[in-house]
């Protein structure tokens, strides 16, 4: 089971001291106080848990195809798309139906797990073999290197069916998933930010800022209400206004999300899966061909996408607007010529889905500091546990001590920078240039050098540039009236000093 793998450990790797704390402690704590942490060991080492979540038809199966690198999840109305699915990383390619036990069975009756079998092209098929009510989750194992640090959990749309919202819901008030990216449209209803709240609430015990949910706004494509500006495939205006909208979204969440990003799933899915390659850029170069009054005809809707005259066979231009969509099309068609090659097609679809920038955020917030986000919830449920069990005050102290010297560590200060980072992010503070970018620069990324903008392997500029880093920000605190940019400006100080402390340790 993915469950017992440990977490992703090398050397150079800043989380790994962190791990090994954890682990210790919780080995101690069953050593000193006879406290069982079996169970919390073994949730502690498991991959962290994203859950995607939104509306329903938000695009949410579509996304999780693209940062599973797989189109595996039906993006059709089928059976699937009513359940909860678990990817995890796993040496082959297998699926099985885990089934809620029956109510009016044996007292002792377990979950019934069935094998659920792949489609040839390795989707999930559109039956699960039993009665959909019946189950509790679908569970995929894919040999996907990113899914061996994080597990995605695909659930059911938020609207339309209350039942299948239900099941959401539910998982979102309990403890399968660490982290939450929520998927919405341009529109944002009261019950979107009411599941979101209580996402929040839920997890107030274990963060006082936003740090564990993420916006996402998909379909970035359908953005921008200009009609000529979207027919001409007027990539920069629709960009603007999903930027727009995304901003305007990050405002009205700002309590809930730490920021939201726009993509266009749809791309994203074909780009980071393998959808796009020769046939697809070969048919965008022969729409490229086409006379351009004629093409932005032709291009307007599927409907008259299959009546344009051009020397690409309608099966073909279906494929093609299951791929990209009608604004992927006219983007690229209006953009490339005949020797673009589908390399660099790919590149352009990849820059214009918003993909990297979101595998970026979500790098910076969830993947990156995994550990520190396990190591929030181990703490507090040992916590939780330790009170609820009937301890010396002796052992009470020691344990309060253990834990808060955990707290304290070094590696623990990445919780700092994730709540700085969250300010930054959702516009509760703003530096001015360049500090804006420097300091979300220095809070989200690992390589030190990175961190601090110097070329990498000058270890004496990087111990310099880091003093000089620490004073900054220093100073920014020492100067900032507004709470925000003091908390930022010092977490970004200390950020800096602990660059040089590991420096001058080497
Ligand atoms: N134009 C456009 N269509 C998209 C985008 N992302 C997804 N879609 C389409 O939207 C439809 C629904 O996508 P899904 O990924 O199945 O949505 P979902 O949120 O999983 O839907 P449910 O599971 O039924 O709630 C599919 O036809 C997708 O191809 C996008 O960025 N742009
Ligand atoms: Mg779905």
């Amino acid at each position: 089971m993915a469950g017992d793998q440990p977490l992703p450990r090398h050397a150079e790797d800043p989380m790994s001291t962190l791990v090994t704390d954890v682990e210790r402690l919780l080995a101690d704590v069953h050593t000193e106080l006879g406290i069982d942490t079996a169970a919390l060991r073994t949730r502690f080492r498991a991959p962290l848990t994203i859950a995607v979540a939104g509306r329903t038809n938000a695009g949410k199966s579509t996304l999780v195809n693209a940062l599973i690198g797989h189109r595996i999840a039906p993006t059709r109305a089928t059976e699937c798309t009513r359940v909860i699915t678990w990817f995890r990383y796993g040496a082959q390619e297998t699926a099985w139906v885990v089934c809620r036990p029956d109510p009016g069975g044996p007292m002792d009756s377990r979950q019934i797990v069935r094998p659920l079998w792949l489609t040839e092209e390795k989707t999930l098929p559109d039956e699960l073999g039993v009665p959909v009510d019946s189950v509790e989750r679908v569970e995929v194992r894919r040999s996907y290197e990113p899914l061996l640090s994080v597990t995605v959990i695909d659930t059911p749309g938020l609207f339309g069916d209350e039942g299948l919202a239900a099941h959401t819901e539910r998982l979102l008030a309990g403890e399968d998933a660490d982290v939450l990216l929520f998927v919405c449209g341009r529109a944002m209803t009261d019950y979107e930010v009411q599941v979101l709240t209580k996402f929040r609430n839920h997890s107030s015990r274990l963060y006082d800022f936003p740090g564990n949910a993420l916006g996402v706004l998909n379909r970035a494509d359908l953005i921008g209400n200009d009609p000529d500006r979207r027919r001409r495939g007027d990539h920069d205006y629709i960009r603007a206004a999903a930027n727009e909208c995304a901003g305007a979204h990050t405002r009205v969440l700002a309590d809930q999300v730490s920021g939201v990003c726009p993509v266009i799933g749809k791309i994203a899915e074909s780009t980071e899966s393998g959808g796009f390659g020769d046939p697809h850029a070969d048919w965008l170069r022969t729409l490229a061909a086409v006379a351009p009054e004629q093409r932005t005809e032709g291009l307007f809707d599927a409907d008259e996408f299959a009546e344009l005259d051009c020397d690409v066979s309608i099966p073909d231009r279906m494929t093609l607007v299951d791929r990209l969509g009608m604004h992927g099309i006219r983007v690229m068609s209006g953009s490339i010529d005949q020797n673009t090659s589908a390399a660099t097609m790919h590149d352009s679809l990849r820059a214009m889905s918003g993909i990297a920038a979101l595998r970026e955020r979500i790098a910076a917030m969830f993947v990156r500091p995994a550990a520190v986000h396990k190591t929030v919830r181990a703490l507090a449920d040992l916590k939780a546990i330790a009170d609820a069990s009937p301890l010396t005050p002796t052992g009470r102290e020691w344990l309060d001590d253990a834990i808060g010297a955990v707290r304290r560590s070094a590696p623990m200060h990445t919780l700092a920078e994730l709540r700085a980072l969250t300010a930054l992010y959702s516009g509760r503070c703003t530096l001015p240039e360049p500090d804006q970018q420097n300091a979300i620069r220095l809070l989200s990324h690992t390589d030190p050098s990175a961190r601090l903008g110097v070329p990498p392997a000058s270890a004496p500029a990087l111990a310099a540039a880091a003093v000089k880093a620490a004073n900054w920000w220093t100073r920014v605190a020492n100067s900032a009236t507004d709470p925000q940019v003091k908390m930022v400006a010092n977490t970004a100080a200390w950020s800096a000093e602990l660059i040089y402390d590991a420096w001058r340790q080497r």
